[in-house]
C-alpha cells in the first residue's frame, strides 16, 4: 500500500489528525493506497501558504511573461511525467489508459501551454470619459488565493482546467481533489515540483468534502472558488462561498439529450450516440445519457444500437482492447445499479445490459452498457443524472416535440443533434438550453473553446478566454490632472 501525504508550502506533510483513508482500484475492488485525511487545521496551513506566496513571495513580483514561462515549464513537467500520471489515474479511478495516453495527457500539456501564452496577453482599457483633466483606466487583477475543488471522474483534466488559467491570471491555488480519486492529483503535484514553481503557489489538500473542503471554501483568505462536481455538492459549496461573498465558478452535472431525426445517417449516428456515453462508462458530465429518436427511425435505430452496444468489451482499463472500463468507486457502482433497478420497476423496457459483471474475475465494479426504451419523460431515469453507462430512450414526432423534450430537465450542460438538414440543426441549436451543442458529432472539445452549463448544470465557464477571465477582477483607476478641486460647499 502506498502512503500519500498532502502538499503545501513546497513540502509533503502528514495530516494534522494523523489519519489516512483508503483509495481503491476499481478494477480489483481493493485498496491500493492510503491518502492523507486532512482537516480544518491543514486547510488553514494550505491557505496561509498560498496567501504568503501571493503577497510576499516571488510569484507576486513576477512579470506576466515570467509567469507565462513558469506555466510553460509546468507543461514540460507534465510531459516528462505523463506515463506515471496516466498509470496512477487508471489505477485510482479506472479511466481507460487509451483515453489518457496520448490524448488526455497531450491535452493537459496543451492547457498549460495555452494559458502560458495568455499570461501576458490580457489587458485593461483606457475609458473615453470625454474629460481632459481625468484619466480613467482599468486593470485586470488576480483574486489572490483560489480554492479549486474537483470531482473523481477525470481528476487530472478537471484540476488543470482550473490550475492553468488561475496561475496565468496571477493567483495562487489550493487544490482539493475528490476523496474517491486523489492520487493522480498528488502525482500531478509531484510533476509540478519539477517545474520549480515558488513554494505555496500550488498546494494540494486531500480528504472529505465536509471535513476539509468546507473549511477551505469558508476560509476568510480564500477569495475565489472554482468547483466541479454534482449539483448537490455544488449547491453546498456555493452557499458556503456566498456567506463569504466569494466569486464562484460552478461546473456541475448534466442529463444531456441526443436528438436523432429520421434523415440521420443510421450507422454513423449509432456510433456517435454510443461514443457519447459508453466509453467512460457514462462517467462524464457531458455524457449524452438521453436518446430522443424521431418516430420513423426509432425501431431500426434501437435495433442497431443494441447490436453495437452489446459488442462492447468490458475489462482491464489498462488493456488496449477494452471498450468500457469499471465504475470508479463502490458507492457509485451501487448508486448506478439502484437507478437500473428503479427504471425496471418504473416500467421502462430493458433493451440490453442492466447487469453488474466481473469480466476478468478481477473483483472489479463493472456494469454492462445498458439501454432502456419506452422511458416515461417524467420518470427518474429521464430526468436524474445517473452518471453511468445507462441510456434512456424516448421518441418524438416533430421538431417542436424534440426541443420540448430536450429542454425538459433541470440540467443544461450539453446536447447532440443528428440530422442531414444543417438548416434545421442550426435552428434547433438556438433553441436548446445547454452550454454546448454538438451537431452531427459528440464529445468534441479543445482548450480554446469555453465549456459550462445552463440552468442547474452550473454557471461560469472554463477554458478559452472566458476560462481566464473567471480568475480576474477589474479595478478602475481615476487620475485627476485638474489644477484645483472645486469646493463642494
Ligand atoms: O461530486 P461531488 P463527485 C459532476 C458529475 C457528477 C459529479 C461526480 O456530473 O454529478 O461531478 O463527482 C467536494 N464543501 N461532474 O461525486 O460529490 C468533494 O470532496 C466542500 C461535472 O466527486 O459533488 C469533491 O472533491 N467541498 C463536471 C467535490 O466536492 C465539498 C465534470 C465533488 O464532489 C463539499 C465532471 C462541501 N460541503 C463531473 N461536498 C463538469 N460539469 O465539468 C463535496 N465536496
Amino acid at each position: 500500500m502506498e502512503t500519500c501525504n498532502w502538499y503545501a508550502d513546497g513540502k509533503w506533510l502528514e495530516p494534522a489528525g494523523g489519519e489516512y483513508f483508503d483509495s481503491d482500484n476499481p478494477y480489483t475492488g481493493k485498496a491500493w493506497a492510503r491518502i492523507a485525511r486532512c482537516d480544518e487545521k491543514d486547510a488553514n496551513i494550505a491557505v496561509q501558504a498560498a496567501y504568503r506566496a501571493f503577497h510576499e513571495g516571488p510569484w507576486g513580483r513576477m512579470t506576466p511573461a515570467e509567469r507565462g514561462l513558469m506555466l510553460r515549464r509546468s507543461g514540460d513537467a507534465v510531459a516528462r511525467h505523463a506515463d506515471r500520471l496516466a498509470e496512477v489515474e487508471t489505477r485510482d479511478n479506472g479511466k481507460r489508459r487509451v483515453d489518457i495516453r496520448p490524448g488526455l495527457t497531450s491535452w493537459l500539456i496543451d492547457s498549460f501551454y495555452y494559458y502560458a501564452g495568455m499570461a501576458d496577453k490580457f489587458e485593461g482599457a483606457v475609458i473615453p470619459t470625454g474629460r481632459d483633466n481625468i484619466l480613467n483606466f482599468t486593470r485586470p487583477e488576480p483574486f489572490g488565493v483560489v480554492a479549486a475543488i474537483t470531482a473523481w471522474n477525470s481528476p487530472l483534466l478537471i484540476a488543470i482546467w482550473k490550475l492553468a488559467p488561475a496561475l496565468a491570471a496571477g493567483n495562487t491555488v489550493v487544490l482539493k481533489p475528490s476523496e474517491f480519486a486523489s492520487a493522480s492529483t498528488l502525482e500531478l503535484m509531484r510533476a509540478l515540483e519539477d517545474a520549480d514553481l515558488p513554494s505555496g503557489v500550488v498546494n494540494v489538500l486531500t480528504g472529505f468534502g465536509t471535513e476539509v473542503g468546507a473549511p477551505l471554501v469558508e476560509h476568510p483568505l480564500v477569495r475565489k472558488v472554482s468547483f466541479t462536481g454534482s449539483v448537490a455538492g455544488g449547491t453546498r459549496v456555493a452557499a458556503l462561498a456566498a456567506a463569504g461573498v466569494k466569486s464562484v465558478t460552478m461546473e456541475l452535472g448534466g442529463k444531456s439529450p441526443q436528438l436523432v431525426f429520421d434523415d440521420a445517417r443510421l450507422d454513423d449516428t449509432v456510433h456517435g450516440v454510443c461514443g457519447g456515453i459508453f466509453p467512460p462508462a457514462g462517467q462524464s458530465c457531458i455524457a449524452g445519457s438521453r436518446l430522443l429518436l424521431q418516430a420513423g427511425i426509432h425501431d431500426a435505430f434501437v435495433a442497431r444500437l443494441v447490436e453495437v452496444a452489446s459488442r462492447a468489451r468490458l475489462g482491464d482499463p489498462n488493456a488496449d482492447d477494452t471498450d468500457i472500463g469499471p465504475i470508479a468507486n463502490r458507492a457509485h457502482f451501487d448508486r448506478v445499479l439502484g437507478f437500473i433497478e428503479r427504471a425496471r420497476a418504473d416500467g421502462a423496457t430493458l433493451a440490453c445490459g442492466g447487469n453488474a459483471v466481473d469480466p476478468d474475475d478481477s473483483g472489479g465494479w463493472f456494469i454492462e452498457p445498458t439501454i432502456f426504451t419506452d422511458v416515461d419523460p417524467e420518470s427518474e431515469l429521464a430526468r436524474a443524472e445517473v452518471f453511468g453507462p445507462v441510456l434512456a430512450v424516448m421518441r418524438f414526432d416533430d421538431e417542436a416535440d424534440a426541443v420540448r423534450l430536450a429542454n425538459a430537465t433541470d440540467y443544461g450542460l450539453a446536447a447532440g443533434i443528428w440530422t442531414e438538414d444543417h438548416r434545421r440543426a442550426l435552428e434547433l441549436a438556438n433553441r436548446i438550453e445547454a452550454g454546448t451543442v454538438y451537431l452531427n458529432n459528440y464529445f468534441d472539445a479543445c482548450t480554446q473553446s469555453p465549456v459550462g452549463g445552463y440552468k442547474q448544470s452550473g454557471y461560469g465557464r472554463e477554458l478559452g478566454w472566458e476560462g481566464l477571465r473567471a480568475y480576474l477582477q477589474t479595478k478602475s483607476v481615476w487620475l485627476s490632472t485638474a489644477r484645483r478641486i472645486d469646493a463642494p460647499f
